[in-house]
């Protein structure tokens, strides 16, 4: 494999999809010594089949707005590799989502979906309709006209959505009554559901839970553990409040979360009570910086930066692609950082990666890290197919189990000479021979 030549071509027949083009570059730079090792794999074409999504639904979400106004969105489901089971992943609803950031996080929910162990394929969707500033009534009716199109192709044995940023149990409840209406099927069609239709204890949690997981054991590949760490994290969403409830529990000290508009330094750490309301601010669908520091003397809101250049011992994105850069590496590293744990999708730009990599610095990127999220959504699934629930503590043992399984293969194929491990080469290449192996069982499909 010649990567600058597979680079170009894909250029040529999808410019200017930057993110797309980011996510694949950095798996292939991963994989191409093991690759090479493979004739069989580039005699069958390998690489240009998995990089191109196995097909791309595209759609109009006509709906009528409070004041009468008819409104157009654009909905997507990129279907992505289907080698180890039915797609899956999910789905965004924000502003800025395009063809390109739908691709690049496929993509990567394919390498990710494979290193659970769990039979899924990668999917992922959504549209560029923005919840923010939406009644609840809006939001229903966008999901209903969202599903009236999507039912088509989705399915329990087919392709399974769920929720991602502005998609939460609320919405994954209207696309799902919209599904049951329209087929007359009641099935494990959606993950993230609410309790009394399916859902699975722990799946809220799961993302921050098993991210969390994930860092113990980073951290005791180097003797550390999370008792009084300073843990810097962003975003105030569904990843981050879960990632903030299970550092504090562990006895580390959450010091901030951040919103499009800044960020909060309560150098006191999260409680409880401050958890809890992370869950409001985020459903009111406002700024959440300026309500959290009236409401928590003490705390301060730092307008339009990010929280990356305050002194701690550990960094954890949980908010958006590209959410962390060079500069910001550098800072980190300049400040005595231990540990970055990419919690959000691709949350670091690749100058962040080659600055953690090249210092030897304990990183570890999204597809392992927040694999907690979709591995949850398996178990769901699994529940649904069996008709049955788990208890919190079955979820969360499993939830545990395949964390310390996806931290194994890192190590076992990120492990360098001098004994660095390398969990960006680690975690892509376990998820790429699997469903490598997969495709080339399969036949040119
Ligand atoms: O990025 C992700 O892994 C998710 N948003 C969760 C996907 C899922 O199917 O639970």
């Amino acid at each position: 494999m010649k990567i600058d030549e597979v680079m170009s071509r894909l250029q040529a027949r999808h410019p200017g999809e930057k993110e797309y083009l980011q996510a694949v570059h950095e798996v292939l730079m991963s994989i191409q010594d093991i690759y090479n090792q493979h004739p069989e794999f580039e005699k069958a074409h390998l690489i240009e089949r998995l990089v191109e999504p196995e097909r791309i639904i595209i759609f109009r979400v006509p709906w009528v707005d409070d004041q009468g106004q008819v409104q157009v969105n654009l909905g997507y489901r990129v279907q992505f590799n289907s080698a180890i089971g039915p797609y899956k992943g999910g789905l965004r609803f924000h502003a800025s989502v395009n063809l390109s950031i739908l691709k690049f996080l496929g993509f990567e929910q394919i390498f990710k979906n494979a290193l659970t162990t769990l039979p899924m394929g990668g999917g992922k969707g959504g549209s560029d309709f923005s919840p923010r500033g939406k009644s609840d009534a809006e939001i229903m009716r966008f999901c209903q006209a969202f599903m009236s199109e999507l039912f088509r192709y989705v399915g329990p044995e087919v392709d399974v959505p769920a929720g991602d940023i502005g998609v939460g149990a609320r919405e994954i409840g209207y696309l799902f009554g919209q599904y049951k209406k329209l087929t007359r099927d009641f099935s494990g069609v959606l993950t993230g559901k609410s309790l009394e239709y399916g859902g699975s204890l722990i799946r809220p949690e799961a993302t921050g839970y098993g991210g969390l997981y994930f860092v113990q054991e980073m951290l005791a590949t180097h003797g550390h553990s999370l008792a009084g760490k300073r843990i810097a994290i962003s975003g105030f969403g569904n990843v981050a409040w879960g990632a903030a409830k299970k550092a504090t529990q562990l006895g580390a000290k959450v010091i901030t979360i951040s919103g499009p508009d800044g960020y909060i330094l309560d150098e006191a750490g999260l409680d409880d009570q401050k958890i809890d309301y992370m869950l409001e601010l985020r459903a009111s669908g406002n700024d959440i910086c300026q309500p959290y520091a009236d409401q928590f003397p003490g705390s301060q809101f730092i307008p339009g930066r990010k929280p990356w250049e305050v002194k701690c011992d550990i960094a954890l994105p949980c908010a958006t692609q590209n959410e962390l850069d060079g500069q910001d590496a550098k800072t980190l590293i300049a400040n005595g950082c231990l540990c970055v744990g990419e919690i959000s999708n691709m949350g670091c730009t690749p100058e962040a990666i080659d600055t953690f990599l090249q210092d030897k610095m304990l990183y570890a990127p999204g597809k392992a890290v927040n694999a907690g999220g979709v591995a949850t959504s398996g178990l769901e699934m699994s529940q649904n197919a069996m008709h049955l629930s788990w208890s919190a503590d079955e979820v969360d043992k499993r939830l545990h189990q395949i964390m310390h399984g996806i931290h194994q293969q890192c190590i076992r194929y990120g492990k360098e000479a001098d004994g660095y491990i390398n969990y960006v080469k680690g975690a892509n290449i376990a998820g790429f021979m699997k469903v490598a192996r997969a495709m080339m069982a399969q036949g040119v499909v």
